[in-house]
């Protein structure tokens, strides 16, 4: 999520739209540009979340960069707890797929990388213990859909700081696997971060209007 409210709501909409039943959330979600804004609307829905790395970083002003410390100061004490006490992994059986477990970077870690790329050797030691039929995973911010061993690996792609094109990327399951991406006004979301004025406003606002390519996933983390 990455702290784009307005990618998230066009991403809510459109799920709600495809009949979506169940929401879960592959986490990273106030590291950007509207921190508070998106985790209060987060908060406010019913649905499953994972702790990514960054959720992690924010709740407890970990990483040494300015978007986590400026993220942490405009989250509430209620908020970081609430960030840092989500679950590392999520199941839920859907229909067609089977049982589905949800991560954020690897079933053993919340930042390890696994991209387009990473060999399947490399995959297959990450998988070591999983029973489920599909992993989803996220972190890498472009999506992909591949198997490695028994198990089907989807990296969901990323609502508010995607690689690739334009658009809030998202995943929809059941009965097949359907990578979504939903269009929402760019030039609009970038005023909202550059009025919100944290560190970074103008590249988020560049990112959301024009995301690097989704090669660069593979290019950044192997
Ligand atoms: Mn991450």
């Amino acid at each position: 999520m990455h702290g784009n409210l307005p990618a998230l709501e066009a991403a809510l909409a459109a799920a709600r739209d495809r009949g979506a039943e169940v929401l879960v959330f592959g986490g990273d979600l106030a590291w950007g540009p509207l921190p508070a804004e998106t985790v209060a609307r987060i908060r406010g829905l019913d649905a499953l979340h994972v702790r990514g790395n960054a959720d992690r970083e924010v709740a407890a002003a970990l990483a040494d960069d300015a978007v986590t410390h400026w993220a942490a100061q405009r989250l509430d004490d209620d908020d970081r707890a609430w960030l840092g006490g989500l679950p590392e992994a999520q199941t839920v059986a859907v229909q067609g797929l089977g049982r589905v477990r949800f991560v954020h970077g690897s079933p053993r870690s919340d930042e390890e990388t696994i991209t387009d790329a990473t060999p399947g050797e490399r995959i297959a030691e990450m998988l070591a213990g999983v029973r489920e039929d599909v992993v989803v995973c996220g972190h890498t911010h472009a999506a992909f859909d591949r198997r490695v061993g028994a198990t089907r690996v989807v990296n969901a792609g990323s609502v508010g700081l995607p690689f690739g094109v334009p658009g809030a990327h998202w995943l929809l399951l059941g009965p097949g696997v359907e990578h979504v991406v939903t269009p929402y006004d760019a030039a609009a979301a970038g005023a909202a971060f550059r009025a919100a004025g944290g560190p970074g406003a103008e590249d988020f606002a560049n990112h959301a209007a024009a995301p690097p390519p989704a090669s660069t996933a593979a290019e950044l983390y192997g």
